[in-house]
This record gives C-alpha cells, structure tokens and sequence, in this order.
C-alpha cells in the first residue's frame, strides 16, 4: 500500500539550483540526447547537474538516487527504468524533503501520487503512441497483417502502455493479428536475436511493430539476415524518431515511426523554476510529438539524432 506521509516537499526560490538527473542507461542514441539536452540546460542556466547512469540496472538507479539524496541535491529528475523497482527511490526522496520529477518513464500509479509523492510526470502519452503506432498499420496493411511484437524493457511504462495502445486500436480489425509478442529490452541487439527467432517461429509474419527504433533497425538487421526484404516483405512500424529510422524510412527499408522527443531539458528545468517559485504544477505535462512516414522523413533526418 502507498506511504500516507506528510505532504510535497517544497524548494525555496532561487537563481540556480543544484540538481540530480537519474539516467536509466546510455546505449542507444534516444538515452544520450536526453543526457545531451539536460546537460545542455543546465549549463545554459549555469546550474549544477548531479548525473548518474544506471547501466539497464533499476537497483542501480534506485541507489543512485539515495546517493543524490544524500548530497542533499535540490531537486531530482528521475527517468524511473521500470515502474515498480523505483517506488522506494522515489518515496525516499520524499522523506528526505527533495522533490522528484519524474521524466519520461512513470511509475506504478497505484504506488506513488503525482502532486503528493512526486511533483510530475513529463513525456509523452505512450498510449497515443501505440494507437498511432496501430492506426498507420491497418491502414498501410488494408486491415490485414499478421505482426511481430518487439516489447521495451518488460515492467517499463512505455512498454506497458505503447503494448495497450496498439492492442486496443487493432482488436476491431479482425485482420490484424499479434503472432508473436517479446520483450527486446529497447535495445538494437536484443532486438536483432529476438526478430531473429520470432521470424523462425512465424514465417508467415507480414508486419513488425517495434516499441522503439532501436529494436527496428535490429529487426531489419535479422530480416536481411534470413533473405528477406524489409519494408517489401514485411512492414516496419516503430516509435522515437532517431536518424537511423529517419534514414531507413528514406531507404524504404522502414514504413513509419511516431515521434517520441528525448529533448527534455528546457521543459524539465521550467518546470522546476515554476515548482520552486510557487505555482501548482499538474500531474502530468504531455509532450506534443510529430509522425514520420515517407511524406517528410527526408525532411527532418539532418535535425534528428
Ligand atoms: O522510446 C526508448 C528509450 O522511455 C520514452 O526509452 C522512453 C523510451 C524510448 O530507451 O528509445
């Protein structure tokens, strides 16, 4: 059962604030420009940043987090790896009087209290992207697809939530089915051997939805690998909107990717400027993301990461 404690801590205002940014991990180009943006942010504001990566490990983060807190940083961003193994971390933050936000991952909302517990939550709406995600493929598919899942990090939110989207969009279309559904760990290599042996499994597959583009261009990888051709042979839909993605869409090799921005940092430190001077802030600040298909893929790869 949720902690009934006390109240938000509170900050007092100031012209800069030192403050602590709990990466998950750094392996692929969506993690590191967020790192970049946040760093970035901070050094414009000339505010101190306490940076620290988990490495994929939740108990690392939530380690991590007790050693900000014992730094007795101002605030805490939090990019909580999995929704349930971060709870204490952020309960401990609360019981030291450091309030977190928490940046675009969330935590179980039956543990923890947006407003009581933690500040905020800002990213994007995971749901929205997996409804995308599906919408763009029955329509590209006429309705009739037999679809590979590539699943994020198991117990993360936006695996959670990107996985009901697209369930929830395509179970009305009686021929969009789901013959294989794993976890890729939101890794380009995890994705590869996990395409790898669902290809084996279901020949027959037409489609691959991938929770990131990490796993999408993995996906690719093991298609060519087994003789076939991405993008003709099978249809590749995916989410974050990384330059490898950009330029497979380009080379047809890819069919769509839903944006989902890792440039937190202004957003972030507004928010705690407003936090700290006052301002009720709501439970959740949604990101507004864009949708990259072949219209305009060529468009945007230069500015991607
Ligand atoms: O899509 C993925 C990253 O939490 C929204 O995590 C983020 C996701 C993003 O590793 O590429």
């Amino acid at each position: 059962a949720r902690e009934a404690l006390a109240q938000l801590p509170k900050i007092t205002k100031k012209d800069t604030y030192r403050v602590g940014f709990a990466q998950t991990e750094s392996n692929n180009p969506w993690r590191i420009a967020q790192t970049k943006s946040m760093q970035d942010e901070a050094k414009k504001r000339g505010w101190q940043l306490v940076y620290t990566d988990a490495a994929g490990s939740a108990a690392k983060q939530v380690a991590d987090v007790n050693s900000m807190i014992a730094q007795k940083v101002d605030a805490i961003f939090l990019a909580p790896r999995e929704e349930k193994p971060l709870i204490p971390a952020v309960m401990q933050a609360k019981r030291a009087g450091i309030p977190v936000i928490l940046l675009d991952r969330s935590v179980d909302p039956s543990l923890a209290k947006a407003g009581e517990d933690y500040v905020t939550f800002i990213g994007s709406d995971f749901i929205e992207e997996g409804r995308r995600a599906g919408e763009w493929l029955v329509k590209t598919m006429n309705g009739k697809a037999n679809i590979i899942e590539l699943q994020g990090t198991t117990g993360s939110s936006p695996a959670n939530d990107r996985r009901k989207g697209f369930a929830d969009f395509i179970k009305d279309h009686a021929g969009m089915k789901i013959v294989a559904s794993q976890s890729g760990d939101f890794a380009r290599d995890k994705g590869r051997q996990v395409a790898e042996t669902l290809l084996q499994a279901n020949p027959t597959a037409t489609a691959i939805y991938a929770h990131n583009d990490e796993m999408a261009i993995g996906a690719i990888a093991a298609l060519e690998a087994a003789g076939k051709k991405p993008g003709t042979d099978v249809t590749i839909v995916s989410i974050d909107g990384t330059r490898d993605a950009l330029q497979a869409i380009i080379d047809g090799k890819m069919g769509a990717t839903v944006e989902c921005s890792p440039f937190f940092g202004p957003i972030a430190f507004d928010t705690l400027v407003r936090f700290g001077g006052g301002e009720t802030i709501p439970p959740k600040i949604i990101n507004q993301d864009r949708f990259f298909d072949r219209a305009n893929a060529k468009q945007f790869v230069a500015e991607a990461y």
